[in-house]
Protein backbone atom coordinates (compact mmCIF):
# COMPACT_ATOMS: atom_id res chain seq x y z
CA UNK A 1 0.00 0.00 0.00
CA UNK A 2 1.08 3.45 -0.22
CA UNK A 3 0.26 6.37 2.50
CA UNK A 4 0.45 9.67 1.14
CA UNK A 5 2.59 11.80 3.40
CA UNK A 6 0.42 14.97 3.93
CA UNK A 7 3.15 17.53 1.60
CA UNK A 8 2.24 20.68 4.49
CA UNK A 9 5.10 19.60 7.59
CA UNK A 10 7.35 17.23 7.16
CA UNK A 11 8.46 14.93 9.72
CA UNK A 12 11.51 16.03 9.88
CA UNK A 13 10.59 19.55 11.01
CA UNK A 14 8.50 18.17 14.00
CA UNK A 15 11.33 15.93 15.33
CA UNK A 16 14.72 16.70 15.19
CA UNK A 17 16.61 14.73 12.69
CA UNK A 18 18.29 11.66 15.05
CA UNK A 19 15.09 11.27 16.93
CA UNK A 20 13.19 11.16 13.87
CA UNK A 21 15.60 8.84 12.17
CA UNK A 22 16.08 6.59 14.85
CA UNK A 23 12.03 6.33 15.28
CA UNK A 24 11.72 5.55 11.63
CA UNK A 25 14.38 2.98 11.89
CA UNK A 26 11.68 1.38 14.95
CA UNK A 27 8.96 1.68 12.61
CA UNK A 28 10.66 -0.24 9.81
CA UNK A 29 11.81 -3.05 12.07
CA UNK A 30 8.25 -2.94 13.65
CA UNK A 31 5.61 -2.07 10.66
CA UNK A 32 7.43 -1.55 7.10
CA UNK A 33 7.03 -4.80 5.63
CA UNK A 34 3.60 -5.87 6.67
CA UNK A 35 1.90 -2.51 5.81
CA UNK A 36 3.81 -2.77 2.46
CA UNK A 37 1.62 -6.01 2.04
CA UNK A 38 -1.34 -4.96 3.79
CA UNK A 39 -4.45 -5.32 0.83
CA UNK A 40 -7.22 -3.04 0.19
CA UNK A 41 -7.00 0.37 2.20
CA UNK A 42 -6.60 2.99 -0.78
CA UNK A 43 -9.07 4.66 0.93
CA UNK A 44 -6.45 5.65 2.90
CA UNK A 45 -4.95 8.07 0.05
CA UNK A 46 -8.25 9.14 -1.44
CA UNK A 47 -10.69 10.74 1.56
CA UNK A 48 -14.48 10.64 0.60
CA UNK A 49 -14.81 13.50 -1.71
CA UNK A 50 -16.74 16.54 -0.42
CA UNK A 51 -15.83 14.39 2.77
CA UNK A 52 -19.52 15.24 4.65
CA UNK A 53 -19.76 13.17 7.62
CA UNK A 54 -23.32 12.26 7.06
CA UNK A 55 -22.13 10.70 3.26
CA UNK A 56 -19.70 8.95 4.65
CA UNK A 57 -19.75 5.00 5.95
CA UNK A 58 -17.40 2.70 8.10
CA UNK A 59 -16.30 -0.45 6.77
CA UNK A 60 -18.75 -3.20 8.72
CA UNK A 61 -15.54 -3.64 11.23
CA UNK A 62 -15.56 -0.03 12.11
CA UNK A 63 -11.75 -0.07 11.41
CA UNK A 64 -12.04 2.68 8.77
CA UNK A 65 -14.29 5.13 8.39
CA UNK A 66 -14.58 7.12 4.83
CA UNK A 67 -15.45 10.45 6.53
CA UNK A 68 -12.89 13.11 5.65
CA UNK A 69 -9.64 13.44 7.73
CA UNK A 70 -8.29 15.64 9.91
CA UNK A 71 -5.20 17.22 8.54
CA UNK A 72 -2.03 16.24 9.88
CA UNK A 73 -0.99 19.61 10.38
CA UNK A 74 -4.09 20.00 12.86
CA UNK A 75 -3.56 16.61 14.26
CA UNK A 76 -0.25 17.62 15.80
CA UNK A 77 -0.44 21.03 16.69
CA UNK A 78 -4.26 21.00 18.46
CA UNK A 79 -3.79 18.73 21.12
CA UNK A 80 -4.51 17.46 24.93
CA UNK A 81 -1.22 16.32 26.71
CA UNK A 82 -0.94 18.09 29.66
CA UNK A 83 2.18 16.70 31.11
CA UNK A 84 3.18 19.45 28.67
CA UNK A 85 0.80 22.30 29.10
CA UNK A 86 -3.22 22.81 28.95
CA UNK A 87 -2.92 24.66 26.13
CA UNK A 88 -4.02 23.44 22.46
CA UNK A 89 -0.78 24.75 21.30
CA UNK A 90 1.25 23.61 24.42
CA UNK A 91 1.84 20.17 23.26
CA UNK A 92 3.41 21.02 19.83
CA UNK A 93 5.67 23.87 21.37
CA UNK A 94 7.22 21.59 24.31
CA UNK A 95 6.93 17.72 23.93
CA UNK A 96 10.26 17.80 21.81
CA UNK A 97 12.28 17.34 25.37
CA UNK A 98 10.14 13.89 25.48
CA UNK A 99 13.19 11.27 24.68
CA UNK A 100 10.61 8.34 22.79
CA UNK A 101 13.86 6.23 21.51
CA UNK A 102 14.98 3.95 23.42
CA UNK A 103 11.56 3.26 25.80
CA UNK A 104 10.44 0.38 27.80
CA UNK A 105 7.48 -0.88 28.80
CA UNK A 106 6.88 -2.66 32.29
CA UNK A 107 3.94 -5.40 33.01
CA UNK A 108 2.87 -6.20 35.98
CA UNK A 109 0.13 -7.79 37.87
CA UNK A 110 -2.10 -11.10 36.73
CA UNK A 111 0.00 -12.21 33.71
CA UNK A 112 2.30 -14.83 32.81
CA UNK A 113 4.86 -12.83 31.25
CA UNK A 114 5.81 -9.50 33.75
CA UNK A 115 9.08 -7.53 33.37
CA UNK A 116 10.69 -4.33 31.71
CA UNK A 117 10.60 -4.58 28.02
CA UNK A 118 12.12 -2.92 25.20
CA UNK A 119 9.42 -1.56 23.17
CA UNK A 120 11.57 -2.38 19.97
CA UNK A 121 11.36 -5.99 21.21
CA UNK A 122 7.38 -6.16 21.48
CA UNK A 123 7.12 -4.31 18.14
CA UNK A 124 9.64 -6.68 16.23
CA UNK A 125 7.78 -9.43 15.30
CA UNK A 126 4.03 -7.69 15.11
CA UNK A 127 2.02 -7.24 12.12
CA UNK A 128 0.91 -2.66 11.70
CA UNK A 129 -1.73 -2.06 10.79
CA UNK A 130 -3.99 0.92 9.93
CA UNK A 131 -7.43 2.33 11.40
CA UNK A 132 -8.96 5.53 10.37
CA UNK A 133 -10.94 6.52 13.80
CA UNK A 134 -13.46 9.44 14.33
CA UNK A 135 -11.86 10.98 17.76
CA UNK A 136 -14.06 12.54 19.79
CA UNK A 137 -12.53 14.29 22.51
CA UNK A 138 -15.34 15.27 25.62
CA UNK A 139 -14.87 18.85 25.11
CA UNK A 140 -16.52 18.18 22.06
CA UNK A 141 -14.31 18.59 19.54
CA UNK A 142 -13.14 15.95 17.35
CA UNK A 143 -10.97 14.49 14.61
CA UNK A 144 -10.69 11.30 11.79
CA UNK A 145 -6.82 10.32 12.19
CA UNK A 146 -5.53 7.39 10.42
CA UNK A 147 -3.30 5.42 13.14
CA UNK A 148 -0.34 2.86 12.57
CA UNK A 149 -0.02 0.09 15.28
CA UNK A 150 -2.09 -3.07 16.18
CA UNK A 151 -4.75 -3.97 18.20
CA UNK A 152 -4.62 -4.05 22.18
CA UNK A 153 -5.48 -7.65 22.65
CA UNK A 154 -2.97 -8.58 20.77
CA UNK A 155 -0.32 -6.64 22.09
CA UNK A 156 -1.61 -7.80 25.64
CA UNK A 157 -2.13 -11.27 24.77
CA UNK A 158 1.89 -11.72 24.44
CA UNK A 159 1.87 -11.46 28.39
CA UNK A 160 -0.27 -14.35 28.87
CA UNK A 161 -2.86 -12.57 31.21
CA UNK A 162 -4.52 -15.04 33.68
CA UNK A 163 -8.50 -15.34 34.90
CA UNK A 164 -7.93 -12.56 37.57
CA UNK A 165 -7.11 -9.81 35.04
CA UNK A 166 -10.29 -8.43 34.92
CA UNK A 167 -9.36 -5.39 34.53
CA UNK A 168 -6.03 -3.32 32.69
CA UNK A 169 -4.55 -0.52 33.98
CA UNK A 170 -2.22 1.85 31.68
CA UNK A 171 0.18 4.68 33.41
CA UNK A 172 1.86 7.67 31.41
CA UNK A 173 5.90 8.49 32.13
CA UNK A 174 6.15 10.81 35.15
CA UNK A 175 10.07 12.12 34.41
CA UNK A 176 9.73 16.27 35.01
CA UNK A 177 12.88 16.18 33.05
CA UNK A 178 11.28 15.49 30.06
CA UNK A 179 7.46 16.90 30.41
CA UNK A 180 7.75 20.26 32.01
CA UNK A 181 3.73 20.37 32.59
CA UNK A 182 4.59 17.93 35.44
CA UNK A 183 5.86 20.71 37.66
CA UNK A 184 2.16 21.80 37.72
CA UNK A 185 -0.31 20.19 39.77
CA UNK A 186 -3.17 20.38 37.30
CA UNK A 187 -3.55 16.39 37.75
CA UNK A 188 -2.14 13.28 40.39
CA UNK A 189 0.39 12.78 38.34
CA UNK A 190 1.36 10.66 36.32
CA UNK A 191 -1.77 10.30 34.06
CA UNK A 192 -3.24 6.88 34.33
CA UNK A 193 -6.39 4.87 32.59
CA UNK A 194 -7.82 1.76 32.20
CA UNK A 195 -9.95 -0.59 30.39
CA UNK A 196 -12.46 -3.45 31.76
CA UNK A 197 -10.38 -6.69 30.09
CA UNK A 198 -13.16 -7.36 27.64
CA UNK A 199 -13.21 -3.69 26.39
CA UNK A 200 -9.19 -3.99 26.14
CA UNK A 201 -9.45 -7.19 24.05
CA UNK A 202 -12.22 -5.74 21.52
CA UNK A 203 -11.11 -5.68 18.09
CA UNK A 204 -11.60 -1.70 17.72
CA UNK A 205 -9.19 -0.83 20.88
CA UNK A 206 -6.00 0.16 19.41
CA UNK A 207 -2.10 0.81 20.45
CA UNK A 208 -0.93 2.93 18.39
CA UNK A 209 2.77 4.09 17.51
CA UNK A 210 2.27 5.95 14.37
CA UNK A 211 0.01 8.20 12.49
CA UNK A 212 -0.35 9.61 9.20
CA UNK A 213 1.91 6.80 7.85
CA UNK A 214 4.86 8.24 10.00
CA UNK A 215 5.91 7.56 13.88
CA UNK A 216 3.63 9.66 16.59
CA UNK A 217 5.02 13.28 16.93
CA UNK A 218 5.99 13.43 20.73
CA UNK A 219 3.15 15.41 21.08
CA UNK A 220 0.69 12.67 19.84
CA UNK A 221 2.04 10.08 22.50
CA UNK A 222 5.40 8.89 21.22
CA UNK A 223 6.19 6.09 21.09
CA UNK A 224 3.26 3.75 22.08
CA UNK A 225 -0.57 5.43 22.96
CA UNK A 226 -3.78 3.99 23.44
CA UNK A 227 -6.98 4.82 20.91
CA UNK A 228 -10.25 3.21 21.83
CA UNK A 229 -12.29 5.20 19.54
CA UNK A 230 -15.78 4.61 20.92
CA UNK A 231 -14.80 6.33 24.14
CA UNK A 232 -14.12 9.98 24.76
CA UNK A 233 -10.58 11.29 24.07
CA UNK A 234 -9.19 11.04 27.50
CA UNK A 235 -9.29 7.47 27.48
CA UNK A 236 -6.59 7.47 24.93
CA UNK A 237 -3.78 7.63 27.35
CA UNK A 238 0.12 8.68 25.46
CA UNK A 239 3.72 7.61 25.94
CA UNK A 240 2.44 4.68 27.88
CA UNK A 241 5.11 3.31 30.79
CA UNK A 242 3.55 0.68 32.71
CA UNK A 243 0.71 -1.79 31.76
CA UNK A 244 -1.06 -4.12 34.88
CA UNK A 245 -3.13 -6.08 34.52
CA UNK A 246 -5.65 -6.10 37.87
CA UNK A 247 -8.87 -7.63 39.29
CA UNK A 248 -10.00 -4.56 40.72
CA UNK A 249 -11.50 -1.60 38.77
CA UNK A 250 -8.19 0.75 38.48
CA UNK A 251 -7.83 4.50 39.27
CA UNK A 252 -7.74 7.10 36.51
CA UNK A 253 -6.61 10.32 36.42
CA UNK A 254 -9.97 12.38 34.99
CA UNK A 255 -11.99 10.47 37.28
CA UNK A 256 -10.08 11.13 40.24
CA UNK A 257 -9.90 14.42 39.47
CA UNK A 258 -13.22 15.18 38.81
CA UNK A 259 -15.69 11.99 39.37
CA UNK A 260 -18.94 13.82 38.96
CA UNK A 261 -17.47 15.33 35.22
CA UNK A 262 -15.83 12.01 34.13
CA UNK A 263 -16.34 8.33 34.72
CA UNK A 264 -14.47 5.11 34.33
CA UNK A 265 -16.39 4.13 31.02
CA UNK A 266 -16.12 7.29 29.33
CA UNK A 267 -18.06 5.95 26.55
CA UNK A 268 -19.29 8.43 24.27
CA UNK A 269 -23.09 9.43 24.93
CA UNK A 270 -24.82 12.03 23.38
CA UNK A 271 -28.09 11.43 25.52
CA UNK A 272 -25.53 12.40 29.32
CA UNK A 273 -24.65 16.14 29.12
CA UNK A 274 -21.02 16.95 31.03
CA UNK A 275 -22.23 18.96 33.60
CA UNK A 276 -21.06 22.21 32.39
CA UNK A 277 -21.81 21.67 28.51
CA UNK A 278 -23.80 19.54 26.54
CA UNK A 279 -22.25 16.17 24.77
CA UNK A 280 -25.13 16.26 22.02
CA UNK A 281 -22.69 17.63 19.12
CA UNK A 282 -19.52 18.06 18.24
CA UNK A 283 -17.27 20.53 16.38
CA UNK A 284 -15.41 18.52 13.38
CA UNK A 285 -11.55 19.42 12.98
CA UNK A 286 -11.36 18.37 9.23
CA UNK A 287 -10.32 19.66 5.96
CA UNK A 288 -8.60 22.68 5.00
CA UNK A 289 -8.97 26.52 4.13
CA UNK A 290 -8.06 28.41 7.36
CA UNK A 291 -10.66 27.70 9.29
CA UNK A 292 -9.76 24.43 11.78
CA UNK A 293 -13.26 23.40 12.66
CA UNK A 294 -15.51 22.46 9.93
CA UNK A 295 -18.51 22.40 11.17
CA UNK A 296 -21.17 21.21 14.43
CA UNK A 297 -21.94 17.79 13.67
CA UNK A 298 -24.51 15.46 15.84
CA UNK A 299 -22.80 13.15 18.39
CA UNK A 300 -23.24 9.86 17.96
CA UNK A 301 -24.21 6.64 20.57
CA UNK A 302 -20.99 5.28 21.15
CA UNK A 303 -18.95 7.86 18.76
CA UNK A 304 -20.62 5.81 15.88
CA UNK A 305 -19.31 2.28 16.67
CA UNK A 306 -22.21 1.23 18.75
CA UNK A 307 -23.05 -2.21 16.42
CA UNK A 308 -19.35 -3.36 17.24
CA UNK A 309 -19.11 -2.39 21.07
CA UNK A 310 -22.81 -1.98 22.75
CA UNK A 311 -22.86 -5.89 23.61
CA UNK A 312 -20.12 -5.16 26.01
CA UNK A 313 -22.01 -2.80 27.80
CA UNK A 314 -25.53 -5.09 27.66
CA UNK A 315 -27.49 -4.61 30.79
CA UNK A 316 -25.44 -1.46 32.16
CA UNK A 317 -27.43 1.56 32.91
CA UNK A 318 -25.08 3.91 30.62
CA UNK A 319 -26.42 6.84 32.24
CA UNK A 320 -25.36 5.97 35.76
CA UNK A 321 -22.12 4.25 34.60
CA UNK A 322 -20.61 7.35 32.81
N1 LIG B 1 -0.72 11.19 29.28
C1 LIG B 1 -1.75 11.87 28.76
N2 LIG B 1 -2.55 11.25 27.87
C2 LIG B 1 -3.60 11.93 27.33
C3 LIG B 1 -3.89 13.26 27.72
C4 LIG B 1 -3.01 13.88 28.66
O1 LIG B 1 -3.18 15.05 29.05
N3 LIG B 1 -1.96 13.16 29.15
N4 LIG B 1 -5.00 13.91 27.18
C5 LIG B 1 -6.08 13.05 26.69
C6 LIG B 1 -7.13 13.78 25.97
S1 LIG B 1 -8.20 14.70 26.93
C7 LIG B 1 -7.33 13.65 24.63
S2 LIG B 1 -8.66 14.37 23.86
C8 LIG B 1 -6.34 12.94 23.78
C9 LIG B 1 -5.84 13.88 22.73
O2 LIG B 1 -5.02 13.20 21.80
P1 LIG B 1 -4.33 14.01 20.62
O3 LIG B 1 -3.67 15.22 21.22
O4 LIG B 1 -3.34 13.07 20.02
O5 LIG B 1 -5.41 14.38 19.66
O6 LIG B 1 -5.24 12.44 24.53
C10 LIG B 1 -5.55 11.92 25.80
N5 LIG B 1 -4.38 11.30 26.39
MO1 LIG C 1 -10.05 15.07 25.61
Amino acid sequence: MLIRRPADVLPSEITPEPVYRARRQLMGAALATPLLGLAGCAEADTPAAGGAADAATDTPDGFRTSEEQTRFANASTYNNFYEFGTGKADPAENAHTLQPVPWSVTVGGAAGKRGTFALEDLLKDRAGEERIYRMRCVEAWSMVIPWLGMPLGTFLRQFEPTSNARYVRFVTLDDPRQMPGLRYPVLDWPYEEGLRIDEAMHPLAFLAVGMYGRPLPNQNGAPLRLVVPWKYGFKGIKSIVRIEFTEDMPPTSWNKSAPREYGFFANVNPAVAHPRWSQASERRIAGGGNRIFAGRIPTRPFNGYAEQVAPLYAGMDLRKWF
